[in-house]
């Protein structure tokens, strides 16, 4: 049985909770590329500016459109989210010795054990971690309880902002029936586009599909994995992760291209990630690194030494001006996938952080 939780509009919620004058009104916050005042992406949008239409992947400019002139806009402290997500993991790990730390602002816990097989035993369980996170970090999140992760991850969404949704296993086929496959963990644009050709729309749809239709689209691996998961049988154990050398993030772009500000928030969003594992490992990096993968599948690398605890601002100017090397180096290269990588890993031990170590150094 899987507990998952996910804080709600993370980022904003904790600008937010610390400047209480913001509160009610729309608030985003934002990667500032610095190309100019406005470019950049937003990445973080509360429920009142969502409500106009902005989300997490947006330029700047186009949801300073949709605002109202009241509107907040503040730049990302990464260091800060961080640190604040590891004060909430730290509390959640209290909740199951076994839980794996899924994002900055995730973590998936099995609770089996914890509650002996009891779903309302785990719901008390659910709601208590729900109240020691509000109580002692002012932050509301959404938590959801299955038989297994996909489904546990699926509920949490379902109970957004601020619920708690449990799904037993008499639950499962009436909670899955009712949702569009985008609702599938890892069912994207593209992937939904070709269920859509095979006319899927529903989960209970692709609860239709034989395997080997599924398989001709999509290859093996991700078969199974629609497959199992849209009939609520995808299951595999919760892990915590075991010790990293580096860790890394490759993301495919919307599309082939050569724009640096066309990459900047898949750049922003990979670094966002390896800081994330990295900060819940508790390691500090020495290298970071750029990999990039060309529209004719050709890897390009390059590296940099960096003073472990380097700013979120510091690694995004040294990620962009390697790319930059990159693309000048190779003049008819057009990106297709991006990397970060951090390595040379360090390990922070006892109460030192991360900002411990920035405030430290400069
Ligand atoms: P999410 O959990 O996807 O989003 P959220 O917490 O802002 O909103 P929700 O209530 O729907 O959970 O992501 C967690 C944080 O990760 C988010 O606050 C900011 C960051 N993030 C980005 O920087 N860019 C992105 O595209 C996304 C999706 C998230
Ligand atoms: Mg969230
Ligand atoms: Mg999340």
């Amino acid at each position: 049985m899987v507990l998952f939780l996910d804080l709600d509009y993370f980022f904003a919620q904790v600008e937010e909770v610390e400047k209480p004058e913001y509160r009610d009104r729309p608030l985003v916050v934002c990667v500032y590329s610095g190309r100019t005042e406005s470019s950049g992406v937003v990445s973080s949008a509360n429920y009142v500016a969502r409500r106009y239409g902005v989300k997490a992947g947006m330029p700047i400019r186009l949801a300073m459109g949709k605002l109202p002139s009241d509107s907040v806009y503040l730049p990302v402290r990464m260091e800060h989210y961080l640190k604040v997500s590891r004060d909430v993991m730290d509390i959640a790990r209290k909740y199951s010795a076994k839980m794996r730390v899924e994002s900055v602002d995730e973590a998936v816990l099995d609770v089996t054990e914890v509650v002996d097989g009891s779903f309302d035993k785990a719901r008390e369980h659910a709601a208590k971690l729900k109240t020691e996170i509000l109580e002692r970090k002012s932050l509301k999140c959404s938590v959801g309880v299955a038989p297994n992760r996909v489904l546990a991850k699926m509920a949490a969404e379902a109970a957004k902002p601020d619920g708690l949704k449990v799904v037993n296993p008499e639950e499962v086929g009436v909670f899955l029936a009712g949702q569009p496959v985008e609702a599938l963990p890892g069912v994207g644009h593209k992937t939904k586009s070709l269920l859509e050709d095979l006319g899927v729309r529903t989960v209970a749809d692709l609860g239709r599909l034989d395997i080997d239709v599924l398989e001709n689209v999509f290859g093996p691996k991700k078969a199974r994995y629609v497959y199992l998961a849209s009939r609520g049988l995808f299951d595999e154990p919760v892990q915590e992760r075991g010790a990293a050398k580096q860790v890394s993030r490759i993301l495919t772009l919307k599309r082939n291209t050569r724009s640096l500000d066309e990459v900047e928030h898949a750049l922003a969003k990979a670094l966002t990630q390896v800081l994330n594992r990295l900060s819940s490992l508790r390691m500090a990096a020495t290298r970071l690194g750029i990999i990039v993968i060309t529209s004719e599948i050709k890897t390009f690398t390059k590296q940099v030494e960096i003073r472990p605890g380097s700013s979120y601002d510091e690694l995004m100017r040294l990620l962009r001006s390697m790319l930059q090397q990159v693309l000048s180096e190779n003049p008819s290269l057009m990106l297709r996938r991006l990397g970060v990588r951090m390595s040379g890993l360090l390990s922070l031990t006892g109460q030192s952080t991360l900002t411990a170590w920035s405030e430290h150094e400069s």
